[in-house]
């Protein structure tokens, strides 16, 4: 493995209402989503912490995390699966996944140990999506951009 890594953070900004598009504008609930990642030489694995705040000015119900594995460049197995780790509340008195009430965040996490193959690309790259559920019932989600992962010699 080599020496060193990059730490590189992303932020998504943008936030659709998938099933009231035309309400894109004036949708109460929006989520932004910050990744961090780490690489270990030594043990040749990389850390993903993905902190999702809600930056609306209403509920976000049951917010998940999940990786891209479309345009996820790794080529081993298993994939980074983002789990909760910590934050959020249950605001909707379900006892499922937690809820953000405004200006509130939580934190998921995901490790992926490289393969000789990704180690010789020099860089992982990947992508995540926030989603939760609005007030309304309607899904909510963020992209976050492409992030790159470099395993420096
Ligand atoms: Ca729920
Ligand atoms: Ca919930």
């Amino acid at each position: 493995m080599g020496e060193g890594y990059t730490s590189p953070t992303m932020t998504g900004t943008v936030s659709f209402d998938f099933l009231d598009p035309n309400e894109n504008s004036a949708c109460s609930t929006a989520l932004d989503i910050t990744k961090t990642s780490t690489f270990n030489p030594a043990t040749g694995i990389i850390n993903y912490t993905y902190t999702v705040l809600n930056s609306g000015s209403s509920f976000a119900f049951d917010v998940s995390v999940t990786e891209n594995l479309g345009t996820f460049t790794g080529t081993n197995t298993p994939v980074p699966t983002p789990v909760y780790l910590s934050g959020g509340s249950d605001e909707d008195g379900q006892g499922d996944a937690r809820d953000l009430i405004p200006g509130a965040s939580m934190i998921f996490t995901a490790s992926y140990e490289i393969n000789d193959t990704d180690f010789a690309a020099g860089q992982i790259d990947n992508q995540a999506t926030a989603t939760a559920t609005d007030s309304n019932g309607d899904t909510v989600r963020i992209f976050l951009m492409m992030e790159m992962t470099e395993m420096v010699t």
